[in-house]
């Protein structure tokens, strides 16, 4: 099975740890690597690309030219990987490797095993894993995923975690429009699958996989104001999908 992962990147020059994405592909030959670079300011670009030239057709950049926000990125990197070889599963993670790039073979056995529409990682904190969220964060977050819950009607525990694959026919259809919100595209994400192919089957066809390892990385680039944004992005979204 062929694996594509999208990874977004504004201004992450001091955050990239090259050594593990180079560790990741080297042991996993059928991933490719997709680069976006979000119109960084830093030095983002120029590691990016010197580490594409050292694995040709394994790591890809995709350079945006203006900043265009993580959604906007994310949908470019996947049509860019829609539209080269055909890739069974897309998927997409954070740069700073909050989820690390471990988890994924478990995503990866899930798949071959399951051939499930999406899967996405959960951040639940459990005994037996370890995750690791800043205070606030987890309680704004917990509070931000129930709002959504009630208000969407979607099951998810866990919209907004930023590892996620999906079938690469499911991929082709829900990324193809722009994203109305930003950082609240996932939960777009979800509302698209629901009005294509009904509740039922949605949530027949999409797993969420509870992760052993998620750690906060500091130097988020979310501010304050992006948490205050949030509820009127929601309302935006329930406001179109209804
Ligand atoms: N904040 C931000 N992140 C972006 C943007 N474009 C792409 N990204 C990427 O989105 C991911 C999440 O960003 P981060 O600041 O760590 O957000 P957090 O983990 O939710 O606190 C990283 O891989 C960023 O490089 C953008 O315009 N703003
Ligand atoms: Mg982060």
């Amino acid at each position: 099975m062929k694996f594509a992962l999208i990874i977004p990147c504004y201004n992450e020059a001091s955050r990239l740890s090259i050594e593990s994405y180079e560790n990741f592909i080297v042991s996993n030959p059928n991933f490719t690597l997709f680069f976006v670079d979000d119109g960084s300011t830093d030095q983002t670009l120029s590691i990016l690309k010197r580490f594409s030239a050292q694995y040709v057709g394994r790591v890809i950049v995709l350079s945006l030219e203006k900043n265009s926000g993580k959604a906007e990125a994310v949908r470019r990197g996947i049509g860019e990987a829609l539209s080269h070889t055909s890739y069974d599963y897309l998927g997409y993670w954070d740069a700073d490797l909050t989820t690390p790039l471990s988890e994924i073979c478990r995503f990866e056995k899930f798949i071959q095993e399951e051939s499930p529409w999406v899967v996405l990682g959960s951040r639940v904190r459990r005994a037996g894993a370890q995750v690791e969220r800043i205070w606030y964060r987890h309680i704004l977050g917990r509070l931000f995923a129930t709002v959504v819950k009630v208000t969407t009607g979607l099951l998810i525990y866990d919209t907004q975690c930023s590892s996620k694959f999906f079938k690469q026919d499911i991929a082709k259809t829900i990324f193809n429009e722009k994203f109305i919100s930003n950082y609240l595209f996932y939960v777009e994400l979800f509302l698209r699958l629901k009005r294509e192919f009904g509740e039922a089957i949605f949530l027949e066809k999409t797993h969420e996989l509870s992760l052993t390892r998620w750690k906060d990385i500091s130097a988020s680039k979310v501010k304050p104001i992006d948490f205050l944004k949030a509820p009127i992005e929601l309302y935006k979204i329930l406001k179109d999908y209804r």
